[in-house]
C-alpha cells in the first residue's frame, strides 16, 4: 500500500512496503533552496517517525539529482535551515538512509548525497565539487566527508579543480556504492530492498576515519601557490581538507567559517558574476521567438576566421559548405579546419569517431550556388565593406526564401549589408572571436530589420557551437572592439608618456589579464589594427591625440609572431621585447618633444580600467549592450578579462562609480578631448547607484 504526502512543493514522502521516498522536485536543476532543505528535513523526521517505516531513500525528479546550493541565495541574509544542518540531521537519522543520483549531482548536492548513508548513481551521472569555480569552497561537509570517504588526495583533486568526475571513475573510489540503470524512483526503491535484504551496507560517513595525507596537502598547497594565487578560497579549501582528521563538528565548524570568509572576498564575488554573466546574457527580448532550424551552413571565406567558425560549426553536429574563390585558398581552408579538428582530439574535446563524423559533414566547394539549400550562411571574408555587399547580393539571389544570412564582421555596420538584400529581416551579425573554435564568445548583432526569431537563430546557432552569445546593437566594433578600440588608445597614450610594452603588459598581467596587449596585437597580428586604424583615420577628430609609434612598427613590416617580430622578437626560445621597436618608440617620443616620466603598475591599470570601463558605461547607455552584465560577459569570454574580476563592470563598482568620475575628471586635465566623464557614469555615481543594479533579471 502507497501513501504520498506533499510536504511541501519542492518536496514529497512516499511510503510502501517499510520503504520512504523522499523525492525533490525543484526545476531546473533541484538547487538546494530554502524550501528543498526545509522540506527534506521534515521529510527525513517524518519518515523516521513512522514505525512502518524501515529504510529512507532520497532521489530527484527532472534532469539531474541536486545540482548544488541555490547560488541566487548568496549573498543574501541566510535562511535556515543550513544546508550543513540539514546534511548532519540526515546522517543522524536512525533509519539507513540512502540517495539515488543521476545527471550532475554537485556541489551540495554531493555532499548531500556524502551525508547520507549509501550512494547509488544512475549510467551517466557525473559528481562534483565546483565551488572552486565560483571563487568558493565546499560549505556543507565536502572537505570533512570527502577525505573520509575518499581520501584527502581525490577530495583535493575535485575541490581545487571543480571537475565533473564520471560515475564509474567515482564507483571506483567508493564515492557511490554502485551504478545502476532505469527509472530514478524504481532504482531507489529496488535499493531500498537491497538495505532491508543486506545486500546494500549502509554507514555513516562521519563515523569513518579520515587519515592525514600529508604528501596530498604539500602538494595541493604549492599548485594553488603556483596556479591559483587570486582565488582566495583556495588555500582555505585545502586547510579545511586538513582539518578532517579531527572531530566532524570541529571540521564543519572549521569549514563553515571558511566559506563565509570565502563568500565575501572579491573574487568570490566576482566567480559568482561571472557564472550569472554566462546565463544572463541569454535573456533577450526575442528569446520568445521561435529560432528557425539550422542543420546546414555556409560558411564564406576558408581563412583564419572561416576556417574557425566552420571548426566550431562541424564540432557543433552541422553539415558545412565552406566556400572559396579558388581552389588553392580552398584547399588550404580545408587543410586549417582538419588540423583544428585534429588539436581538438589532441584537447580531450572531441573523440576520433566524432572527427572522423565531423570532417565527412564538410563539403568546400568554389560554387556559391552550392548554398542553395543552407539554413544560414556565415560571411567570413575580409573587412572590406563592397566586397561584403556584393557577397549578399549573390546570397540574396541564391539562398531559399527564410535562409538566415549572417556577417562575421567585426567592426562594420550590418544595416549598410541588409540593405543590399530583398530581405533585410534575414540579415543579422555572427561576431565570432579568434580562434573561433576555441573562444566562447558570440556577438549576436541585431540590425535594424532584423527579425526576432532571426536573432532567436542565431542565439540558437550558440548554444549549439557552446558558444556565450551576447546581444549587440549596431555601431563601430558592436561591444567589444568598440570598447577596446577606446581603451587601446589610452594604451598607446602610455606608451608614449614613458612605459614601455612589457611594463604595460607586466602591469596587465598583473592584474590578472591572461595575456598583455602588446602580446595579443603580436598574436593577432599587428597588420590588423593596422588596417583598422586605416579605416578610422578618415573618421578621426582633428583634435584627438594620435600616437604613430605602431603605424611605425608596421610599416617594417614587422607584424608580430607571423612575422618573426614586433612589439617583441619570437625568433629564440623565450620572448623578449624588440630592440629595434624600442628605438621607434624612443625616435617617436622624442620627435613629439616628450619626456618620458615613469609609471607604476597601479597607474597603468587604473588609466586601463577606467578607460574600459567610461567605454562601457557608454555602451550601455547607447543600448548597444542591453545591460551591464553583457558587457562582462563580453569581455569575460572574449577578451581574457580574468573570471576572479567579475568582468569590467562589476569590478567598476567594487572600484565605485564616484571614484571612478574623480579619475576620468583627474586625468582630463591633461587631455579633456579623450578623457571626458560619460553622462550615464556621472548619473550613476550622482544617485549612488550602481552597475549590479541595472542588471534586471541577474
Ligand atoms: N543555483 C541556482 N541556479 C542554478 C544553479 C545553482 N546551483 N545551477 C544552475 N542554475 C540555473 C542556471 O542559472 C540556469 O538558469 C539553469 O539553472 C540551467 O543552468 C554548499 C555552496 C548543473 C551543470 O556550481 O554547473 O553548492 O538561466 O544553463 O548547461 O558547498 O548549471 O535558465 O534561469 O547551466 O544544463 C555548486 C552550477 C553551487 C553547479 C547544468 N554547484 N551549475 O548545466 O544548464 S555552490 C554548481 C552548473 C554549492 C555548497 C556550495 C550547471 C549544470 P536560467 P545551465 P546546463
Amino acid at each position: 500500500m502507497t501513501d504520498t504526502t506533499r510536504i511541501n512543493d519542492k518536496i514529497s514522502l512516499e511510503r510502501q512496503d517499510g520503504i520512504a521516498l523522499v523525492r525533490i522536485d525543484n526545476p531546473p536543476v533541484n538547487a538546494s533552496g530554502q524550501a528543498v532543505r526545509q522540506g527534506l528535513l521534515e521529510a527525513v523526521d517524518a519518515a523516521n517517525a513512522d514505525t512502518d517505516v524501515k529504510v529512507i531513500a532520497i532521489y530527484a525528479a527532472g534532469r539531474t539529482f541536486v545540482a548544488g546550493a541555490d547560488i541566487r541565495e548568496f549573498g543574501k541574509p541566510p535562511k535556515s535551515p543550513a544546508l550543513p544542518d540539514v546534511c548532519n540531521q540526515i546522517e543522524a537519522s536512525g533509519k539507513p538512509v540512502i540517495s539515488v543520483l543521476h545527471g550532475t549531482a554537485l556541489g551540495g548536492g554531493l555532499e548531500l548525497a556524502l551525508a547520507t548513508h549509501a550512494r547509488v548513481g544512475i549510467k551517466g551521472l557525473r559528481v562534483g565539487l565546483p565551488e572552486i569555480l565560483l571563487g568558493l569552497l565546499p560549505g556543507a561537509g565536502g572537505t570533512q566527508r570527502g577525505p573520509r570517504l575518499i581520501g584527502m588526495a581525490n577530495t583535493l583533486d575535485i575541490a581545487l579543480s571543480g571537475r565533473q568526475v564520471k560515475a564509474e571513475e567515482a564507483l571506483s573510489w567508493g564515492l557511490i556504492d554502485r551504478i545502476e540503470t532505469g527509472d530514478v524512483r524504481e532504482v531507489a526503491l529496488a535499493a531500498a530492498r537491497d538495505v532491508l535484504a543486506g545486500r546494500l551496507a549502509t554507514r555513516r560517513t562521519g563515523e569513518l576515519e579520515a587519515t592525514r595525507d600529508e604528501a596530498a596537502l604539500e602538494a595541493a598547497r604549492a599548485m594553488v601557490a603556483k596556479k591559483m594565487a587570486r582565488i582566495a578560497s583556495a588555500p582555505l579549501c585545502i586547510e579545511a581538507v586538513a582539518r578532517a582528521t579531527g572531530p566532524l563538528a570541529e571540521g564543519m565548524a572549521f569549514e563553515r567559517q571558511c566559506f563565509t570568509e570565502a563568500l565575501k572576498t572579491p573574487s568570490g564575488q566576482g566567480m559568482i558574476h561571472a557564472f550569472f554573466a554566462e546565463r544572463a546574457v541569454a535573456k533577450i527580448p526575442e528569446a520568445g521567438a521561435t529560432p528557425r532550424p539550422v542543420t546546414k551552413i555556409g560558411v564564406i571565406g576558408g581563412g583564419t576566421m572561416g576556417s574557425g567558425i566552420a571548426t566550431a560549426a562541424l564540432m557543433g553536429g552541422l553539415e558545412v559548405r565552406l566556400i572559396e574563390v579558388a581552389d588553392e585558398a580552398l584547399e588550404r581552408g580545408r587543410a586549417t579546419i582538419a588540423k583544428n579538428l585534429d588539436g581538438a582530439v589532441k584537447r580531450g574535446k572531441m573523440s576520433a569517431e566524432k572527427h572522423d563524423a565531423a570532417l565527412a559533414r564538410l563539403a568546400p566547394s568554389t560554387d556559391m550556388h552550392t548554398l542553395a539549400d543552407v539554413d544560414l550562411v556565415i560571411e567570413a571574408v575580409f573587412e572590406n565593406m563592397e566586397v561584403k555587399k556584393e557577397i549578399f547580393t549573390k546570397l540574396d539571389a541564391i539562398c531559399k526564401p527564410g535562409a538566415v544570412l549572417a556577417s562575421n564582421t567585426s567592426y562594420l555596420n550590418i544595416d549598410e549589408i541588409a540593405r543590399v538584400t530583398s530581405r533585410p529581416q534575414d540579415v543579422l551579425g555572427l561576431h565570432f572571436f579568434s580562434p573561433a573554435h576555441i573562444m566562447r564568445l558570440l556577438e549576436v548583432v541585431v540590425a535594424e530589420k532584423t527579425a526576432p526569431e532571426v536573432v532567436a537563430t542565431g542565439f540558437a546557432l550558440g548554444k549549439a557551437l557552446r558558444k556565450v552569445a551576447v546581444r549587440a546593437g549596431v555601431c563601430d566594433g558592436f561591444i567589444g572592439n568598440r570598447i577596446l578600440a577606446h581603451y587601446g588608445k589610452v594604451i598607446m597614450y602610455m606608451l608614449m608618456d614613458g612605459a614601455d610594452p612589457a611594463e604595460i603588459d607586466a602591469a596587465l598581467e598583473g592584474f590578472g589579464l591572461a595575456m598583455g596587449p602588446f602580446k595579443v596585437g603580436d598574436l593577432a597580428g599587428l597588420d590588423i589594427g593596422w588596417a583598422e586604424r586605416k579605416r578610422r583615420a578618415p573618421l578621426r577628430p582633428a583634435e584627438e591625440r594620435y600616437i604613430p609609434i605602431a603605424d611605425r612598427i608596421c610599416e617594417q613590416g614587422w607584424f608580430g609572431r607571423k612575422t618573426g617580430r614586433g612589439w617583441y622578437l619570437y625568433d629564440d626560445a623565450e620572448i623578449r621585447p624588440n630592440p629595434a621597436a624600442q628605438a621607434i618608440i624612443d625616435a617617436e617620443r622624442a620627435r613629439a618633444g616628450i619626456t618620458p616620466r615613469k609609471f607604476t603598475p597601479e597607474e597603468i591599470v587604473d588609466r586601463f580600467l577606467t578607460a574600459m570601463i567610461s567605454e562601457s558605461a557608454r555602451v550601455v547607455a547607447d543600448g548597444i549592450a542591453q545591460r551591464p552584465i553583457d558587457v562582462d560577459a563580453v569581455f569575460l569570454f572574449g577578451y581574457g578579462f580574468p573570471r576572479f574580476r567579475g568582468g569590467p563592470l562589476h569590478h567598476a563598482d567594487q572600484i565605485g562609480v564616484a571614484e571612478l568620475v574623480a579619475r576620468i575628471e583627474a586625468y582630463a586635465k591633461e587631455d579633456a578631448q579623450y578623457w571626458q566623464v560619460p553622462p550615464f557614469l556621472r548619473k550613476l555615481a550622482e544617485t549612488g547607484g550602481s552597475f549590479a543594479a541595472l542588471n534586471t533579471g541577474d
